[in-house]
């Protein structure tokens, strides 16, 4: 069902009866200043759910199409043990993005009009995705440092507003966790082997550690969608908050994998009690938006064969589960 088809959710009853609205919204803003949870079947402004709609959606997107660049190198794992391991860490993110897809369903919006979004580009996707994988070490490197953005991205998601995502959120972190310690696993074992192994393990995070800091999206001052959706609580700190934090919570964890992050202007700021760092690329940030990132095109083109190629599936178990309701309703009536 479309979007479009799905009906408004129910504004509170008065007395008599008629939603009214005000008072509808006077209890929104209330249970959001109690820290109280908004659930499917309450009252919620129009806009809130489309931002839980656009920024859940985004996030399942991210789930799904950031199982292609470490997908790329199942085949490849250098062991059987790195091989099951990867394989079990991309089947967490087809699962993170169904408990995504999920939650973002509980909005009104269904997961094939979610599907053609991501297809036609009207919907995004985390720009991390968008860079390539051209060697075994990159799977520590997502795991370490775009894992670890995540962990810093979506622990305070946890305690967002929306009931279904938080509760998303908690199944996904603790995965998230175990992902970002078996990359830094990876990247530990490559900078303590030999020297190739370890410029390998070097040239990754050299690769992965500016995108990384893109994550956390555009500078506070630039985001338009921070203030509304923190003032939600949706979001619990801004873009600049949470890439500081990951920032601070990264330096320590290089210096024991003996690697260094590419940036001269790194170093600890005792004033402010934070790592200052440099300038970030945003203009490479926006292109990537744009689609115009190393592998936007690949990411899209691959999805968009999976789909096609799922097709007689869907179909399928839209067939079965026809059938299996038309039993349950021919049983309730001999029974009856
Ligand atoms: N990439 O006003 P802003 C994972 C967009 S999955 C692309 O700050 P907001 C994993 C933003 O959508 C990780 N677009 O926005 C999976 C907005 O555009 P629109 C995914 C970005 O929503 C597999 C515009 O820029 N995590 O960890 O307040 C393997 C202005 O930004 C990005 C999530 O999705 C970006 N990086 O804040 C391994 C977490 N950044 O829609 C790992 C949930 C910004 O207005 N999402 N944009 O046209 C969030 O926390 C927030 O949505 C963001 C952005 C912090 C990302």
């Amino acid at each position: 069902m479309h979007t479009a088809d799905r009906p408004a959710p129910a504004a509170v009853p008065t007395q008599h009866g008629q939603p009214d609205t005000t008072e509808a919204q006077a209890e929104f803003d209330a249970r959001i200043a109690a820290e109280g949870r908004i659930e499917p079947r309450d009252w919620m402004p129009e806009a809130y759910r489309k931002t839980l709609i656009r920024q859940i959606g985004q996030h399942a997107h991210s789930e799904i199409i950031g199982m292609q660049p470490e997908g790329n190198w199942i085949t490849r794992a250098p062991s059987l043990k790195r091989k099951s391991i990867l394989m079990a860490k991309v089947q967490d993110e087809a699962g993170h993005g169904l408990y995504l897809y999920s939650a973002a369903e509980t909005l009104g919006i269904d997961r094939d009009t979610m599907t053609e979004q991501l297809i036609e580009g009207t919907a995004r996707y985390s720009s991390i995705f968008n860079y390539p994988t051209p060697t075994w070490a990159d799977m520590g490197a997502i795991g370490w440092l775009v894992d670890g953005a995540a962990i810093c991205n979506q622990v305070p998601l946890c305690r967002a507003s929306y009931g279904p995502y938080a509760r998303a959120m908690v199944r996904i972190c603790k995965e998230e966790s175990f992902h970002q310690r078996q990359g830094f696993e990876i990247l530990y074992e490559l900078s303590h082997g030999t020297e190739a192994q370890k410029a390998m393990a070097q040239d990754a995070v050299d690769r992965w550690w500016w995108p990384s800091l893109m994550m956390f999206g555009p500078p506070d001052a630039d985001s338009p969608n921070s203030a509304q959706s923190m003032a939600w609580k949706i979001k619990r700190f801004s873009n600049d908050e949470l890439r500081q934090r990951f920032v601070d919570m990264t330096v320590p964890q290089s210096e024991v994998l003996g690697l260094t992050l590419p940036d001269p202007d790194l170093k600890w700021n005792e004033d402010r009690g934070h790592y200052d760092f440099g300038e970030i690329d945003w203009t490479e940030f926006k292109e990537v938006l744009k689609g115009r990132g190393p592998c936007n095109h690949l990411r899209i083109a691959n999805r968009k064969a999976a789909h096609d190629n799922g097709a007689w599936v869907r179909e399928a178990a839209s067939a079965y589960a026809a059938k299996q309701s038309r039993r349950t309703a021919d049983a309730y009536q001999e029974a009856s």
